[in-house]
């Protein structure tokens, strides 16, 4: 039996590009409230404007860095303000920096894929959790990878990020049993985002030539699926 998302407050991090902003477009015309988060205000601003125009009742943005303890609790707070209920929190803010192997990885690049893709989680979890209790049925879909589960050369302090959120997932599954609120990954191999484009900083010839040559998953394809393990 699949759940009605009309009127339910969704809160979608990393909604400025990729999979977030297409999640956001999707609950949207499901008639679900959004609280979208990244740091990029303006481009934040703008999803919300088309997600209101694709329906969404309310849409509001504030300004996230999940690498940061203070600001995901400001945006706690403010997300309190708003609603004492949430029903669906997407943990999708992340991505990945460099290709190098362990040999030359750089600390920065480390330090940024485990702060955002596994710390971001655990604090956005923590800061929201009361109000995804006060709704039992509610969900906390975490965005992971097909990287979490398969290694490959210079990935590897990306996929050790995204297996930690695997098992993030698996033991929030066994703490919040009993609550009501439900927890999933969705773990998309390679899909056409700017995930490329920032793992590359910024250099697009290199982006591209990563998707050359295959038809691979759009941000609206898990944007969908997204949609659909929240119903
Ligand atoms: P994009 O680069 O298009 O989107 C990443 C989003 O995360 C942006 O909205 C960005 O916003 C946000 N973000 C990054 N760092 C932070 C931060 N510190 N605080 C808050 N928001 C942040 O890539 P995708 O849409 O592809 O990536 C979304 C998720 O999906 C990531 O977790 C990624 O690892 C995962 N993934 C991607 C796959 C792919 O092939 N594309 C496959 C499997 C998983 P801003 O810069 O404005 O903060
Ligand atoms: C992103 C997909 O395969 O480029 O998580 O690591 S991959």
């Amino acid at each position: 039996m699949s759940v009605s998302l009309a009127g339910k407050w969704v809160v979608i991090t990393g909604a400025s590009s990729g999979f977030g902003a297409a999640a956001a477009l999707a609950f949207a015309r499901e008639g679900a409230c959004l609280l979208l988060g990244a740091r990029r205000l303006d481009r934040l601003e703008a999803v919300a404007a088309q997600a209101r125009a694709a329906g969404s009742p309310q849409v509001l943005a504030h300004v996230l860095d999940v690498t940061k303890t203070d600001s995901v609790a400001s945006f706690g707070s403010w997300a309190q303000s708003l609603s004492a209920r949430l029903d669906v929190l997407v943990n999708n803010a992340g991505g990945a920096k460099g290709l190098d192997p362990v040999a030359t990885g750089k600390d920065d690049d480390w330090t940024f894929m485990l702060e955002a893709n596994v710390l971001g989680v655990l604090r956005m979890t923590r800061a929201l959790l009361p109000q995804l209790v006060a709704s039992p049925g509610s969900s906390i879909i975490n965005i992971g990878s097909i990287a979490g589960r398969v290694a490959y050369e210079g990935g590897a302090a990306y996929c050790a990020a995204k297996a930690g959120e695997l098992q993030i997932t698996r033991a929030l599954r066994l703490e919040l049993s009993g609550t009501g609120v439900r927890v999933a990954t969705i773990d998309p191999g390679l899909a056409e985002t700017e995930f490329s484009l920032v793992r590359f900083a910024g250099d697009a010839a290199r982006a591209n030539k990563v998707y050359e040559g295959l038809t691979p998953p759009t941000a609206e394809d898990v944007a969908e699926t997204i949609v659909w393990v929240a119903t």
